[in-house]
């Protein structure tokens, strides 16, 4: 017996990739509506490119995305059928606080994620939110620049609040922020941050950082007060680096790759600044914004365990040499000689998330929670309305062993499991339909047609066995 009998086994999405509907029933713009489709999405936000002068067709692909928010029921019931036990999913804020600063959140986006959860508890499935998944109303980035301004860390706060209270008795499970290190690398899709040319970047990503830890702890005050069992997770875009040789350049700017996403957790889970950050800071004449509390802040509401996303290793070289590169969830790597990759490149490593699990668990003996691993591929509907995904079944097959190990072999404390994502939704990196994650078909494509059935692929029924015999019979 490797994974526990309570283990979650379930799936994961976002709202901005999944739900659309994103003008309905009161709810405001966001950054992420604000994402083009295709090759601007990485000029938006440097300074280069103002999205609101792209035409509005750029934008579709998230603004309506597999519209989740009218198909919920049908894909709850599905996910059910799997037999899911955890349903991962992000709540837009700017469906409940439609401008981020009013006093009074919007009864409609309230009353909608109401009837998820609800919809969730009527098959057993426990919901696992996070609270902010990449979005901010676009209100408060055009008005007062986003996370770059102390004064977000209340209106966040707000929106927390108001989560806790209206959800407290269907909620047990929250993650503060999604992939809280993506800020390094896709700024504005992670956290709606738009520098202009004249921009001091490193400084402003100091400052947005420490905003989000210190949001991050008070949320976890604040909810512990309204409900003691409460718990709250951080969350990592997470992936070993090995050294490229064992020179040992090699293996010391490892070592500071891994810190840079270490960082984060460092500070949520053991409740201060590592040194060597702080350093960092001081060398390259930086200052941490901290304002009084925040150092008490940070120490006394660390979070209850560690999730994080894993899709790839990733490898380190202290002469990068940009011919022999690849990127994969957005993390640029060396090219490691002995792995496969997917289609978009992206390195396939098993061993490499036992590793990283090892890893964080060494670092924080804390339990731990995947909350995000999975497959993107381009899927074939065929003449007989099937999807043979059996490339999707091979690698979760050996994602799902890696776990097992990880808890029978070193004995690390896991308590659940959500690919990504379980059913086809619009990708982060890339806006794209066509890169499909789900263990559920959605007829969906790139230019925005498709009659958004669902259809359950291959996949669909090995992960319902493999949730059935609860991860034995691999
Ligand atoms: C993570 C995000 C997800 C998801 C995933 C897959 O960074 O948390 O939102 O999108 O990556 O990435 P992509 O969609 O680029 O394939």
């Amino acid at each position: 017996m490797s994974f526990p009998n309570n283990f979650l086994w379930g799936g994961a999405t976002a709202a901005n990739q999944t739900e659309g509907a994103y003008d309905v029933n009161g709810r405001g713009p966001s950054n992420l509506d604000y994402m083009p489709y295709g090759d601007l999405r990485f000029q938006v936000g440097t300074g280069n490119l103002d999205p609101k002068s792209l035409p509005e067709d750029t934008f579709f692909p998230s603004r309506v995305a597999i519209d989740h928010y009218h198909h919920y029921k049908e894909d709850i019931a599905l996910m059910a059928q799997m037999g899911f036990k955890v349903y991962r999913l992000s709540l837009s804020w700017s469906r409940i606080y439609p401008k981020g600063n009013e006093s009074e959140p919007n009864p409609l986006g309230l009353d909608y994620y109401l009837n998820v959860f609800k919809e969730c508890r009527k098959y057993n499935i426990e919901p696992l939110v996070t609270i902010n998944h990449f979005d901010i109303p676009m209100h408060l980035v055009d008005e007062y620049g986003g996370w770059k301004n102390r004064q977000t860390i209340d209106f966040y706060l707000k929106f927390t609040e108001t989560l806790f209270n209206h959800y407290k008795d269907y909620v047990k499970y929250w993650l503060t922020f999604n992939e809280i290190n993506m800020v390094l690398h896709f700024p504005f899709v992670a956290t709606g941050l738009t520098f202009k040319p004249e921009d001091n970047r490193e400084q402003i990503t100091t400052d947005v950082i420490h905003h989000q830890l210190v949001a991050s702890s008070k949320a976890t005050q604040l909810a512990k007060k309204i409900n003691p069992d409460f718990q709250i997770g951080c969350m990592l875009a997470a992936g070993s680096y090995y050294a490229q040789t064992p020179h040992p350049e090699d293996v010391w700017k490892s070592i500071q790759d891994s810190r840079e996403s270490y960082m984060f957790s460092d500070v949520q889970v053991r409740g201060s600044y590592p040194n060597y950050y702080l350093k960092q800071i001081e060398q390259q004449h930086l200052t941490l914004p901290i304002k009084d509390g925040d150092i008490e802040v940070l120490r006394d509401h660390t979070v209850d365990f560690i999730s994080f996303s894993y899709y790839s290793s990733r490898v380190s070289s202290a002469q990068p040499d940009a011919a022999n590169q690849t990127e994969s969830n957005i993390f640029a790597s060396e090219i490691n000689p002995y792995l496969e990759t997917s289609e978009w490149g992206w390195q396939i490593d098993p061993l490499g998330f036992q590793i990283t699990i090892n890893e964080i668990y060494d670092r924080y003996n804390k339990p731990m929670f995947v909350v995000e691993n999975g497959l993107g591929a381009v899927d074939n509907l065929t003449e007989d309305g099937e999807i043979h995904d059996d490339y999707r079944i091979e690698y979760h097959k050996e994602h799902i062993k890696a776990m097992s190990d990880a808890i029978t072999l070193d004995g690390v404390e896991l308590i659940g499991y959500t690919s990504w994502a379980c059913i086809d939704s619009i990708s982060n990196g890339t806006g794209e339909m066509a890169k499909r994650y789900g263990f559920i078909y959605v007829d969906r494509d790139n230019s925005g047609k498709g009659t958004f059935r669902r259809i359950p692929k291959k996949s669909f029924y090995w992960y319902q066995e493999v949730i059935k015999h609860n991860g034995e019979n691999l």
